[in-house]
Formats: C-alpha cells, structure tokens, sequence
C-alpha cells in the first residue's frame, strides 16, 4: 500500500556517503511515491536543504567532512521555524550514539540494516506529524492575529492597546525614558454617520486608520482603535516635542484627505480631535492616570473647536 496522496508529494532529502544505501533508500521510498534528492555528506546536506526545503532529511551519523551530528546541529539552526524533521539512520547502536542525535535535534533513529516495513512507517508518521505541527502553527498565527487585530480597519484593537500600554509602561519605567500617549477622536461623528449611512462611515474609518498609520512609523510606535472613532497612539522612547510633531500631522493628515463632510460644525471636511500626554512613568498606579490625562486633554482640544491638538 502506497503513502497517502498528499505524503506522496512530499521530498525526502537522503544523506549517507554510501552510495548504495541511497540508492537503495530511493529505489524503496520512490516506489511509495515520495520525491527524491540526495547528499553524500552534510556540508552537500546543508546546501541541498536551502535550496529543496524538504519534508524529512534521512540522515547517517558517519560522513566524511562533516558528520551526521553536526549537520543535524547546522539544520536545527537554519530550521527553526519550520521544524523539519530529521530521521537518523546510522549503524551505531551504542546509548552514547542515540542520546546525542536526539540531543541534537532527531526526531528518530534507526539502525541499519535498514528494516523497511519499520522506516516507510516512520518517514510516513513523521512527515504527518510535521504537517500537523505546520498547520497548527498558523492556526495559532491567525487566531493570535484576530484577537489583537481590529476587524474593520485593520490596527491593533483595544485588548493589545491595553497589552502593549502596559508593557511600554513598564519598559519606559525601568529605563526612565518618555512615553506619550496620543488620543483621537473624529469630529462630529454622528451627524457624519447620519449623513452618509453607516457604510460610508465604516469606509472613512477605514481610510483614516490607514492615514494615521502611514504617519506612525518607527517599530516601536502602536496605533489601536480605542472606541468606536477613536483612536489610540502609544509612542515609546517619545518626548514632548516629538508627540507633538505626531499629534500635528495626524490632524493635518486627516484634514488633507479632504473627505466630505456637510454637516460638521467647524470644516466642509472630515476632522479629527487630538489629546495627548508625555511622562516618564514612575510608579504603576500612576498608568491609568496617564490615560485620563490625554482624555482630558482631547476634550479640550473639543472645547476649543475641535480640528486641533493639546497637550
Ligand atoms: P464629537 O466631535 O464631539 O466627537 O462628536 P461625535 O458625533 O463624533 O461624538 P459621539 O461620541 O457622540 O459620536 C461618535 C459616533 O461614532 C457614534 C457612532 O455613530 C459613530 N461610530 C462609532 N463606531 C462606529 C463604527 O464602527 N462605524 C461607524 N460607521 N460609526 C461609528
Ligand atoms: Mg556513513
Ligand atoms: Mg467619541
Ligand atoms: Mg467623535
């Protein structure tokens, strides 16, 4: 009985320095379906591997050049996210032998002779395993992604702004440097929503997200949705002068997109109300407190005629 369809497409990278044992490992793993490369040793292993990514290296400990146990070293530091698996097929059968290939990063071990019924099981089973482990891994990916991405416009939501405050306050803390805090709110919302339908204030959402973001570019720097139409910028390693550079072209950005908006009170266009704070943290009960500082000061920025920014 042949692999499964989708093993059957997968490459097995051979490495022994006997030719008659890769041949004799092709012939049988050829006529299960797999794909075939092969090296006689791991320097040849190495250089195979980053150009085929195979699905499993079979792999002899005895070599010339380099042996199996350092090639196996080298994968694992190449390999680190992928975890290919690697199956060691060796005549040595001696307790020091084994625990060092599993040491050293093997999945398996088997011993020669080369009992075939046992190693197509195995290159079977471990190729499943890893394909398993490689989906699970971007399972998990996506899954950390929309716990922490904002549906709608795409900017880190509300649940990783409070993560990652919490930790810049933290690492701002230890090295006593500035942290500021920006906080944005759209002008007359509301009456834009009741104008244009909710649809087209999704899509301006959308579009000033994507302003905001263009201006926020060192690493280190977040922007989240924090409410419905606001939004939250965290800038570590940030003083005054350089939050308040942010600040200004955040309203600028948004004045240029020149987005149309009727019914609001202080421009034809779409505008946006920017508070924001610069501290170096102290003392942890003193977080939430930051906070409140940039609301206050977004709501004078409100007071004093929306469109504008105040510290
Ligand atoms: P102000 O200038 O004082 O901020 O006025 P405003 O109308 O923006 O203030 P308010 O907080 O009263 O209104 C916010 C509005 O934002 C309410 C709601 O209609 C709208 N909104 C909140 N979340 C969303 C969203 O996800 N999509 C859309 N289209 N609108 C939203
Ligand atoms: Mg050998
Ligand atoms: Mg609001
Ligand atoms: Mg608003």
């Amino acid at each position: 009985m042949k692999a499964n369809a989708q093993e059957s497409q997968s490459l097995v990278l051979i490495v022994d320095d006997e030719p008659f044992i890769r041949l004799i490992l092709r012939h049988f793993l050829e006529r299960e379906g797999y794909k075939i490369a092969e090296a006689q040793n791991g320097i040849e292993a190495l250089t195979a591997f980053k150009q085929l990514h195979p699905d499993i290296v079979l792999l002899d400990a005895i070599m010339p050049d380099m042996d199996g146990f350092e090639c196996c070293t080298q994968l694992e530091l190449l390999d680190r996210s992928k975890h290919t698996p690697v199956l060691m097929i060796t005549g040595l059968e001696d307790q020091e032998s084994v625990d060092r290939a599993f040491e050293v990063g093997a999945m398996d071990y088997v011993t020669k002779p080369i009992h075939w019924p046992v190693l197509r099981q195995r290159v079977k089973r471990l190729i499943q395993q890893s394909q398993l482990q490689q989906k699970l891994e971007a399972v998990n990916l996506e899954l950390q992604r929309l716990v922490t991405i904002d549906g709608l416009t795409q900017v880190a939501n509300r649940r990783r702004f409070e993560e990652y405050f919490n930790q810049e306050w933290q690492r701002m803390k230890r090295e006593q440097r500035p942290l500021s805090l920006i906080l944005c709110d759209v002008d007359f919302f509301k009456s834009y929503n009741d104008t244009y339908g909710h649809r087209v204030g999704d899509r301006c959402l959308q579009k000033i997200a994507q302003a905001i973001k263009d201006i926020i570019k060192r690493p280190g720097d977040l922007l989240a949705r924090y409410g419905g139409e606001e939004f939250a910028v965290i800038l570590p390693n940030t003083d005054t002068e350089g939050a308040t550079y942010v600040a200004d072209k955040i309203c600028h950005a948004i004045r240029t997109l020149a987005i149309p908006h009727q019914n609001s009170q202080v421009s034809p266009h779409v505008t946006i109300s920017v508070g924001f704070t610069t501290e170096i943290p102290q003392s942890d009960s003193d977080l939430e407190e930051m906070i409140a500082v940039a609301d206050r000061a977004l709501y004078q920025a409100k007071a004093a005629g929306r469109d504008r920014f105040v510290q």
